[in-house]
């Protein structure tokens, strides 16, 4: 991938001069064939060879990356070197350039500079270590005499200047007649060793620093060279202590490298606000005990989505000091969204598919990375109508432009991506029918800051892929049941797009994006479709209810295959999302019961992941991946469904553990949530929320997760401080490093999810089930109707003086004449009071009722879920 985090542009006004006078400074050695250089200081260039790297990846052996090309020419590492085939016609030397960035050097340091290059035909190329500023002073000018058999060039110079990021460039422009370049094995060796970098890590007490439910687990980790027990106290805001007790040895933890403690503190359980744990001589950050910071972060996780639209102008009255113009939507100098070609050869028409959210800090649109982060908002709302927990979402809680209009706001975020989505897939009548594009972006990477209206690239749609194909399949069958009892005719559109992209992808199972499409966007490549065509058909079949698809899950391998793996689930791995959404969302598959207990088994991994590890993490593989926050929320997810599907405290608890973790237990004392924390990410990277770059750019909203620690840190910024690292150190909260502090949709998709998870969990105490069981029959099905009788017992020992009774339909099923209750419906939630008559319900007794529904396209399946006077019914 190349994804220079500064502009490229600059470097083309290197000036001869600069050059000439800099190439003094310089003393070649002769070290290897065809050179063109002299030896005239040997000893300092074998100094200067023992001295430390200064190149990243000089040998392409990990992609392209922090490598930059002017846009007249793209890279090809396939031949395992760098190689370009360099354009006829240009004039100047840095008409073509490829580069590197950040590159130090120290005042009166010799370096040694080499490189194995070649050229086809015969050239004399031009490689410099220079300012990476106007004028662009060059240390290092050397012309190595190119040819097509290749050799290896060696040169010193001594570094006239202190400086923090110096260029290497390859200027490769000024030649009437095409040619082809090759590069490999770039080194500048000497110089000092990069400063170690040290994070700053605070007290080594290690807390949640936002919040701790009343009656949920309580636990810190204290880092110590101690290995018996150390007493800890708790100390209230006022500095009293108002519990004590000992630390539990843990041993050496392997995702930090650090000796720790675990402290209990949970048989604690009174709310306030500014408490303090003190051990081993030293006192963590404040937190609360209480509720209430969740309940905001349940709203902030999904605010965040607003201002990543596209196609929209951001109102500063909706959001203060996010305000900015609509991006993409074709005032110059953008090129816009609503009228988009093809990469040149890949289909003969144009698309609008203005619309959707940024996928990240940068401008490209993904399919495959939309699809998770939408079905992850339209699952939070879809639990509120399954889970006993789930408090509802509802109409102006988010600040949107469409609040007011009676349909929740978490719908109304999500369709704004829906429809992006939907727009992705290929009209009628063309190649590749019914099948989505997999992404739309800019030609080439841009530079930071820069906000969407300002993107003057051009914009392209690239191939259509299966995966993007079943993304939409996915979602758009989700969206068909969930939007219908608002909107009759977008849940249509949406079923009618889902039907044709299974059969697009039936038909086109292996249309796989390719891993090198990555110039300007992200590849989201994948190679492994399975897991998108058992998603695809779960959601078909919960919706429709229909035997094809039906018959399509019970087949597929990701039914019954274990796909609770440690690294947890993602864009690229999206069985767990079917799975989950068969075992949790109401359907008539044969063997749900198993699919449930399969959930659990999931959970019941995360939950031994979790008790093992001493910053009580469910995720504990021997690398950290790119985003593993949104990893560590998912296996949260997990275990989340399975206390739903069982209503058993310790899925719960695991899930009050595991956003421990993310709140700031943690090795680094770091909290990922932007707002929440005393310590907290604020520089993620983006083009827009640019704030370290240029203070009058805002940093991200409140409710921003980073993505945290990735043991491969596969950007410059990360490379240059965290080599070595053990995977919970792997993370700086720095705007450049965008493979461990970007912000993307589908990571604060799960941060939503669980953050409305814990709010709903009040503080904590976990409710008695309802004395009630519910019988729901639907004793006539036809074509426009159907009729339902229920049943409610009353199965405690109490006499309930009226009753209410709530459920819900799968989609846009509409209650109608009743007999026996009052029923009324809101969305697709129906509420069943009693009358006047039958109000009272003594210990043992049943009551009732019943009603006919007007039909709705799919299927009708019993509810999961009844609660009665507020408590689910067992
Ligand atoms: O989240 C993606 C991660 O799983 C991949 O390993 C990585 C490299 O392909 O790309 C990540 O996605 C980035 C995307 O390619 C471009 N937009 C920003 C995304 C988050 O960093």
């Amino acid at each position: 991938m190349i994804r220079p985090s500064r502009r490229w542009t600059g470097s083309l006004a290197v000036t001869a001069a600069a050059t000439l006078a800099a190439s003094a400074l310089y003393a070649p050695t002769a070290r290897a064939s065809g050179t063109d250089a002299t030896s005239t200081d040997a000893g300092r260039s074998i100094a200067a060879e023992e001295g430390p790297e200064q190149i990243v990846n000089g040998t392409f052996d990990t992609g392209s990356d922090p490598w930059w090309h002017t846009a007249n020419i793209a890279f090809d590492i396939s031949g395992g070197r760098l190689c370009a085939d360099i354009p006829g016609g240009t004039v100047n030397p840095w008409d073509v350039i490829i580069g590197q960035d950040n590159i130090p050097l120290v005042k009166d340091e010799t370096y040694a500079f080499g490189m194995y290059g070649s050229s086809d035909p015969a050239k004399v190329g031009r490689a410099m270590v220079q300012l990476p500023v106007d004028p662009y002073t060059a240390y290092l000018t050397a012309n190595p005499q190119l040819g097509p058999d290749g050799a290896t060039y060696a040169y010193t110079f001594t570094s006239p200047v202190d400086l923090p990021n110096a260029q290497v460039v390859f200027q490769l422009g000024g030649s009437a007649t095409p040619w082809r370049f090759c590069l490999d094995d770039v080194s500048l060796k000497g110089g000092a060793d990069p400063e170690v970098y040290e994070p700053d890590t605070g007290p080594r007490v290690r807390v949640n620093q936002v919040a701790y439910l009343p009656k949920g687990p309580k636990n810190a980790t204290v880092v110590t060279d101690a290995t018996t027990a150390l007493p800890w106290q708790l100390k209230n805001a006022g500095g009293d202590v108002v519990a004590s007790g000992n630390s539990t040895p843990r041993g050496v933890d392997e995702s930090s490298g650090q000796n720790v403690h675990s402290i209990d503190f949970g048989s604690y359980t009174t709310a306030g606000t500014g408490y303090t744990l003190t051990a081993d001589g030293e006192t963590s950050r404040p937190f609360d005990i209480g509720g209430g910071a969740y309940a905001a972060l349940r709203t902030d996780s999904l605010k965040f989505y607003y201002p990543q639209r596209s196609g929209i102008a951001i109102l500063d009255n909706l959001r203060p000091g996010y305000g900015r113009p609509a991006g993409h939507v074709g005032v110059p100098p953008n090129q816009g969204d609503t009228n988009v070609p093809c990469q040149p050869g890949v289909c003969d028409y144009t698309l609008d598919v203005a619309g959707g959210w940024y996928d990240a800090g940068d401008h490209g649109k993904y399919v495959v990375n939309g699809g998770i982060s939408v079905a992850q908002l339209m699952s939070e709302f879809e639990r509120t109508k399954n889970a006993a927990t789930a408090k509802p979402h509802t109409d102006g809680t988010l600040e949107v432009p469409e609040s007011g209009n009676g349909v929740p706001d978490i719908l109304d975020e999500a369709r704004w991506e829906q429809e992006f989505l939907l727009k992705m897939q290929v009209p009628d009548g063309k190649p590749f029918a019914g099948m989505a594009h997999h992404k739309i972006h800019d030609q080439n990477w841009t530079g930071l800051p820069l906000l969407p209206h300002l993107d003057a690239q051009k914009r392209e749609l690239h191939p259509v892929s299966t995966a993007a194909t079943l993304n939409l399949a996915a979602t758009a069958a989700q969206a068909a049941r969930l939007y219908a009892p608002y909107d009759a005719a977008f849940a249509a559109r949406n079923l009618t797009a889902a039907r044709k992209a299974w059969a697009a992808a039936k038909a086109n199972p292996d249309k796989l994006a390719s891993p090198a499409d990555g110039t300007g966007g992200g590849a989201y490549d994948d190679a492994d479709v399975r897991d998108e065509f058992y998603w695809a058909a779960a959601e078909l079949y919960i919706t429709t209810g229909e035997q094809e698809f039906k018959d399509y899950v019970l087949a597929s391998p990701m039914h019954t295959s274990d796909i609770w793996g440690p690294r947890g689930f993602d864009w690229g791995h999206v069985a767990q999302l079917g799975r989950i959404d068969l075992a949790t969302v109401p359907n008539a598959l044969p063997g749900r019961d198993q699919v449930r207990q399969s959930v659990v088994e999931g959970a019941e991994k995360y939950l031994a992941t979790l008790t093992a590890h001493p910053y009580g993490m469910p995720y504990n593989p021997p690398t950290y991946d790119w985003g593993s926050n949104n990893l560590v929320l998912n296996n949260m997810v997990v275990m989340a469904a399975a206390y739903d599907i069982t209503g058993t405290r310790k899925y719960r608890d695991g899930v009050l553990q595991g956003i421990d973790y993310i709140l700031g237990r943690n090795a680094l004392n770091h909290s990922y949530v932007t707002g929440y924390g005393e310590v907290a990410s604020h520089n993620q990277h983006s083009r827009w929320y640019s704030h370290q770059l240029d203070p009058s750019l805002p940093n991200p909203p409140k409710g921003t997760l980073a993505g945290g620690p990735n043991s491969s840190i596969q950007d410059p910024a990360a490379q240059e401080k965290l080599q070595g690292c053990k995977p919970q150190f792997c993370y700086i909260d720095d705007i450049n490093s965008w493979s461990t502090n970007e912000l993307t949709i589908n990571w604060n998709s799960p941060l939503a999810w669980i953050s409305a998870f814990v709010a709903d969990q009040g503080d904590g105490t976990v409710k008695a089930p309802g004395k009630c069981r519910v019988t729901y029959s639907t004793h006539a099905q036809w074509r426009e109707g159907f009729t339902t009788q229920v049943t409610v017992k009353n199965t405690g020992s109490a006499t309930i003086d009226g009753w209410t009774l709530k459920w819900a339909f799968l989609g846009g099923q509409q209650a109608g004449q009743s007999w026996n209750a009052n029923l009324s419906q809101s969305g697709a939630t129906v509420t069943a009071k009693n009358l006047g008559w039958n109000a009272k319900l003594k210990p043992g007794q049943s009551v009732t009722f019943g009603f006919n529904g007007k039909a709705a396209p799919g299927a009708n399946p019993t509810p999961d879920l009844f609660t009665l006077n507020g408590a689910a019914c067992a």
